[in-house]
């Protein structure tokens, strides 16, 4: 059995499969790590996602809350660039939504000491806080799903408080988990950084380079972050390539991180 981790699929389905083949991915063995943002932006990708669902542990991503709101949050406006129109139309559509919202925020495997979120976690947080906060997301999640969706858009709060409650806390615990890039090493979060690390000046560093963040011993796995690329450090694995900008779609195998990722180029026009 091997564990393949795979960065943002976007809907890049053509890339996906030409992956499952370099991997020599068997189905009957074999178990897939996607850091999440698995549709959106690229062509394609949900039902063949989901026909995997036995092989497949994933986290919810920024692009898939983002469907959800679409499908269940009256008013919710799609962006010029989403393509999830095809997804909201399909006949699976309720089976395919219906997974999604099934999915968890933060996977941690404490046997071989993974945490999987799609776009980071904030300093202060331990692994096992952050894996009780991503239930405390999921459970409010399937238990209103209308609800969650309709107030979790926006950039506040932007620090981690233990004491926040209610929806603000929700927001922050979204924000972190699906879309954090950079913050300080106070915690303080921003969500409008995109470009690669370089563009950042202190006090703001990427995430994971905050001197002593609590989770530093554990490997965090994520996606989310393009212009990042491939980072592959003893405690952490940054997968997300760019494959839906015209860059490549990269798995690593998770349970032999010396061998070298795997990746195909993208069929995507280059964007960025
Ligand atoms: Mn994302």
């Amino acid at each position: 059995m091997a564990r393949w981790a795979i960065g943002d699929l976007q809907g890049c389905d053509d890339e996906f499969s030409q992956l499952l083949d370099a991997i020599r991915f068997r189905s009957d063995s074999d178990q897939l790590w996607l850091t999440g943002d698995l549709v959106n932006r690229g062509p394609l990708s949900l039902q063949h996602v989901h026909a995997l669902r036995a092989n497949v542990s994933t986290v919810l991503g920024n692009h898939d809350l983002h469907l959800l709101a679409l499908a269940w949050v009256p008013g919710t406006r799609q962006r010029k660039s989403d393509t999830l129109q095809e997804i909201l139309s399909a006949a699976d559509r309720d089976t395919l939504l219906e997974w999604l919202l099934q999915q968890p925020l933060a996977q941690h495997d404490a046997g071989s000491n993974d945490l999987m979120v799609h776009a980071g976690i904030v300093p202060q947080w331990t692994v096992t806080l952050t894996a009780s906060l991503a239930t405390e997301v999921a459970d409010a999640l399937r238990r209103d799903p209308v609800d969650l969706l309709t107030h979790m858009y926006g950039n506040e709060p932007r620090r981690w408080d233990d004491s926040l409650q209610g929806l603000d806390r929700l927001r922050f615990i979204i924000n972190a988990l699906t879309r954090i890039r950079a913050c300080t090493a106070a915690g303080e979060v921003d969500l409008k950084l995109k470009g690669p690390p370089t563009d950042l000046e202190l006090p703001w560093m990427p995430w994971f380079e905050v001197p002593d963040r609590n989770s530093k011993r554990t490997r965090l796995i994520f996606g989310h972050w393009s212009a990042l690329g491939l980072v592959q450090r003893s405690n952490l694995l940054a997968l997300d390539t760019g494959c839906v900008w015209g860059g490549a779609l990269t798995a690593v195998n998770l349970d032999d991180p010396g061998r070298p990722a795997v990746t195909v180029p993208s069929r995507q026009p280059r964007s960025v």
